[in-house]
């Protein structure tokens, strides 16, 4: 397996400006003709030979301007063709090749999901298709003529507008689409299959008139209604936010069981994993909603930012996916609740992003080098890859910020860009120098500031010191670059620029009006390693409130005292530092704890019952005011997150019974407000479903209530688990019932489990959720349970859904249980990674990422994830994928 490495890119020394392809579907005998229409790259080198990506490619004929090639003109294997001696002018090159859909279990290239055809070819999927010049650089208009069996495949949809269709013969038919706007072969699709149709219009600012449609299974039409109107919302706010227009006559929405990723942004033609696309208040639960909404406009938003400007090599792909990740995430801030938002999408980056940047895979948001592609499309990349552009607006502000997309897209339009062209735009529009900012793409690892605050009551003088520094990642080879790791050595990091959103709030509560100069819009920048900011003319010692709504994605050393956090609980005016003030409280308490090795039922702690005080001061205060903030201020950092404070030698069992000694002291101190509180947002009966922010902050608050009344009193817990689970007439009502049962362990529990299997048997996404309850219950006889569940008939290695449900949930959201000190809950993931290998690498490979905390986890365990990774590492004949995430975990 070779290494790509940044510094190696070359244009292509060919280009493609015309495709013109011709499929004739057929379950195992695809054919596919493709004319290509090249030309010498005046950037690349002349004379070179022209060599075409394949992959698992058969040629049946290939023609140059027309004629059969001559011999020994070009050299074939199913992974490449090459034109030794290409024309140095404009050519012709007809290939015809056949391909084996049904076969196709990697879910890459052409594949069949539930007997539909499609399509998935990012990063490198279309060379499953045709011999191509399968790299982003190469744009090209496509026409797509599908041909199929009318019975089998009366919807056919490509790229583009819709040209032409017709029959042949008594029973197959063809359809023609077009796509005028160069592309690069990863957002090619095609879909063939029998589908039921919803659709709409929209009339975009320009006045161009498109048809809307999202394609589901047949019968399942009624749930594709959210998803519709989901994507007019999306174009509509991306003409208000960011000026950008849609641009063609047609927009599709397909969805397909069987998918790899969550969803794809082809051209004009969006396939998604149907899970992101179907939703009826009796299968979907409120973060269903919000995820199929966030995902459609996510990639809808790649129209832009993606697909009119794409990637000029695989290394920018943060160049896409990081800044449409901001986009999505601004998008639904401004649907729902902003600070809600922004909480969740930071408990998303320190639960998948900071373990990660921590860890083994590490790699820079723009990674140098790497073996597989496939793995890239990660936390760092998206999530850290987001921050990187909020920072970047935080910086500049939002005029200047909106400036500078605007540039970014006219003066990019069409091209295959870099992260430099990107901050070119914005170094343009604000006049600023953005080098040492761009160092946020190069260096891996998450940043720690240390604060410390000083009044000095003789000057009226608060300062703050701050100190930046960087983990010594070993950057380069969790890039790939080399097979040991090579260390950056601490000298040649390079600080970063961080912007500091910050305030002073009085100790008796309200807003510290002091003056800084260094401060502007309330952002103070951190440009160099230390530095000190003095604020002048303060009255008394204030209570700093630092990364207002979490402006910078860092580590925060800042030793406030449990006074002074109570203070930003409740008095902050940042929505974002109050809820972070809550879990900085708690999080003393478990890291206290999980050090102390707590029993389960530890005595009620002092600093646990100030928490419980404080908690039920505010719930007093303003729960009903707005529930979805309450829900989250009410809800504990996750058990990983604690791993994460504690860094080295983790005892996962030690942090679960520290969080759950604090679930029961909660539970036991708040327990009749949480009663009180769950029959005052109790749902009058007949009130009639609504998948909004509102009313789904109520029901995330019922059933925090339920999770901490459960975790206090199990009986008690467990009965009201029950009714609501009888009486719930939402998903979301109905599956927190169940986890809240399936962590009592009795015959209430099994007999519950067994009656929701019963009645959800037909319905797989419902199936997904019940697998996964089933799989995160913090027991030793999980494993096998999970064992048993494979052998469910709903269970199926061969879908990406059922694994990431049954066995990702356990190895990633499980930490007792996948890091047992017996080795069984390695064993069980290590068991399906190889097992599933052989069919879908992608998602073996993900699956084996788990195992990204192992050097974390204290001497034992280690010992035993190390043997287990090694395992993986030596098995014959591993996937490149597989034996990527194995190397550099053990590096
Ligand atoms: N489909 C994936 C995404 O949109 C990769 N482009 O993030
Ligand atoms: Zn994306």
């Amino acid at each position: 397996q070779t290494i790509v490495r940044l510094a190696d890119y070359r244009p292509s020394d060919y280009l493609i400006d015309r495709v013109d392809l011709d499929v004739r579907l057929h379950p195992t005998e695809t054919r596919v003709t493709a004319t290509l229409a090249l030309r010498p790259n005046p950037d690349g080198e002349p004379g070179a030979p022209l060599v075409l990506d394949g992959d698992e490619l058969t040629l049946l004929a290939i023609a140059l301007d027309g004629q059969p090639t001559g011999p020994g003109a070009i050299a074939v294997t199913p992974r490449s063709l090459t034109l030794h001696q290409p024309p140095q002018r404009p050519f012709v090159l007809a290939i015809e090749t056949q391909v084996n859909p049904s076969a196709n279990t990697k879910l890459m290239g052409l594949y069949r999901s539930n007997g539909v055809y499609c399509t998935q070819c990012e990063a490198d999927g279309f060379r499953r298709i045709t011999y191509f010049l399968d790299r982003p650089d190469v744009l090209a208009v496509y026409t797509t003529r599908i041909e199929g069996e009318r019975a089998d495949t009366p919807v056919l949809l490509g790229n583009g507008n819709p040209v032409a269709q017709g029959e042949i013969g008594l029973t197959r038919h063809y359809a023609i689409w077009h796509d005028p706007h160069p592309k690069p072969a990863y957002l090619f699709a095609l879909v063939g299959g029998r589908l039921g149709r919803v659709g709409s219009r929209f009339t975009t600012m320009e006045g161009r008139e498109v048809e809307i449609a999202v394609y589901v299974e047949p019968g399942k039409e009624g749930r594709a209604g959210f998803a519709l109107d989901a994507v007019a919302r999306s174009m509509a706010w991306d003409e208000r936010t960011f000026g950008r227009a849609y641009d063609l006559d047609v927009f599709n929405v397909v969805a397909v069981s069987d998918f790899n990723m969550g969803a794809m942004e082809n051209k004009g033609l969006n396939i998604f994993n149907d899970k992101y696309v179907l939703a009826s208040p009796d299968t979907a639960t409120d973060s269903d909603y919000a995820n199929i909404e966030a995902i459609i406009a996510h990639e809808y938003f790649h129209n832009w930012s993606g697909n009119r400007v794409t990637c000029r090599d695989w290394f920018q792909l943060c160049l896409k996916e990081g800044l449409t990740v901001f986009r999505d995430q601004e998008f639904s801030s401004d649907e729902r609740s902003r600070p809600v938002h922004r909480i969740a999408d930071v408990r998303t980056l320190r639960a998948r992003q900071f373990p990660e940047d921590a860890g083994p895979l590490a790699h820079p948001v723009r990674p140098r080098a790497y073996r597989e592609i496939n793995n890239f499309y990660t936390a760092t990349v998206y999530e850290k890859g987001a921050e990187i552009v909020r920072m970047l607006r935080t910086l500049l502000g939002p005029d200047t910020f909106r400036r500078g997309m605007d540039r970014y897209f006219a003066t990019c339009d069409g091209t295959a860009a870099t992260v430099e062209d990107f901050l070119a735009a914005f170094a343009h529009e604000s006049g600023r120098d953005l080098t040492a900012f761009a160092q946020w793409y190069e260096q891996a690892g998450t940043p720690t500031v240390a604060v410390s605050g000083t009044y000095d009551p003789a000057a009226r003088t608060y300062a703050l010191a701050f100190r930046q520094s960087l983990p010594v990642v070993a950057t380069e080879a969790a890039a790939g670059a080399v097979d040991r790791p090579q260390l950056i050595q601490p000298q040649l990091i390079q600080p970063l620029v961080i912007p500091v959103a910050l305030g002073l709030v009085a100790r008796e509560g309200g807003p510290v009006e002091a003056v800084s100069e260094r401060v502007h819009d309330g952002v103070f920048v951190l440009e160099t390693a230390e530095d000190t900011l003095v604020f002048e003319d303060v009255a008394a010692p204030p209570v700093p409130s630092l990364f207002r709504g979490f402006s910078a994605p860092v580590k925060v050393e800042h030793a406030l005292t449990r006074d002074e956090r109570l203070t930003l609980l409740a008095h902050d005016g940042d929505a974002f530092n109050r809820w972070q003030a809550a879990q900085s409280l708690a999080m003393d308490v478990l890291v206290g704890r999980a050090k102390a090795g707590a029993p389960r039922d530890a005595e009620a702690g002092p600093e646990g019952a100030a928490l419980s005080a404080a908690l039920a001061t505010f719930l007093d205060g303003e729960a009903l005011a707005d529930p979805a903030f309450a829900a989250l201020v009410l809800t504990l950092p996750e058990e990983q997150e604690v791993a994460q404070t504690l860094q080295a030698e983790v005892d996962p069992d030690a942090i679960w019974r520290a969080r759950q000694s604090l679930r029961v002291q909660l539970g036991r101190d708040l327990g009749p407000r949480l009663r009180a509180l769950r029959a005052a947002l109790a749902e009058p009966a007949g009130t009639p479903f609504s998948p909004d922010a509102a009313s789904a902050g109520r029901r995330a608050l019922r059933n925090a209530a339920l999770d901490l009344v459960t975790a206090a009193d199990p009986d008690a817990g467990t009965a009201l688990a029950l009714a609501q689970l009888d009486a719930a007439t939402t998903m979301t009502d109905r599956l927190a019932a169940l986890a809240s049962v399936s962590l009592v362990p009795g015959e209430a529990r099994e007999g519950a489990l067994a009656r929701f299997g019963e009645t959800y048997r037909h319905e797989p996404l419902v199936l997904d959720k019940w697998f996964a309850v089933q799989a995160m219950i913090p027991e030793d006889g999980t494993p096998d349970r999970i064992r048993g569940l494979m052998r469910h008939p709903a269970f199926s290695l061969g879908n990406p859904n059922r694994v990431r449900s049954l066995i990702a949930s356990f190895s990633l959201n499980n930490p007792t249980q996948f890091h047992r000190p017996d080795g069984a809950g390695y064993d069980l993931t290590v068991e399906v990674v190889l097992a599933l290998d052989g069919k879908n690498p992608q998602v073996a490979a993900r699956l084996l990422t788990s195992f990204n905390t192992w050097r974390m986890v204290e001497g034992g365990r280690r010992r035993r994830a190390e043997a287990a990774l090694r395992r993986v590492a030596e098995a014959p004949g591993l996937s490149p994928d597989v034996s990527d995430i194995a190397g550099r975990s053990l590096a």
